[in-house]
């Protein structure tokens, strides 16, 4: 056994405990009514997220926190800091880019499913 196969035989063992951790709290059965997502266009990460969500046509609304300040206060008293991009899942905040488009994938793609989830 090489490596590489050491190492996927670990990460396929703590993956599912990976996953519930990083989505805790969110409800994964299901689509939200609501997805908001805070950015500012220069933002790579940000850009990462709406890439993702133009490529699959995703129902979000944009607040950019750059054009408007009133929504890098709004993003403020959500979630106690000023980090974009942000997802907004009914009402409940999504920091980290990774997190949000593996979130969005998992709702509205499905083809690569947290494990805890199925
Ligand atoms: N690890 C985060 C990094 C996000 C990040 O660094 N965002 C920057 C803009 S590119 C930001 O919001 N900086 C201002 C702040 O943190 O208040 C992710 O992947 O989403």
């Amino acid at each position: 056994m090489n490596c590489f196969s050491v190492f996927e035989k670990l990460w396929q063992r703590l993956k599912p405990q990976v996953e519930s951790s990083r989505f805790a709290g969110f409800d994964l059965t299901k689509q939200p009514d609501e997805l908001v997502l805070y950015k500012f266009d220069r933002c790579i990460f940000c850009q990462r997220v709406m890439g993702f969500i133009r490529q699959h046509q995703l129902p979000v609304s944009y607040r950019d926190v750059q054009e408007t300040p009133a929504y890098r206060q709004e993003l403020f008293q959500l979630t106690g800091r000023t980090q974009v991009p942000c997802l907004v899942i009914d009402g409940q905040p999504m920091l980290e880019s990774a997190d949000i488009v593996a979130y969005l994938r998992h709702i509205y793609v499905s083809a690569d499913k947290p494990t805890h989830a199925s």
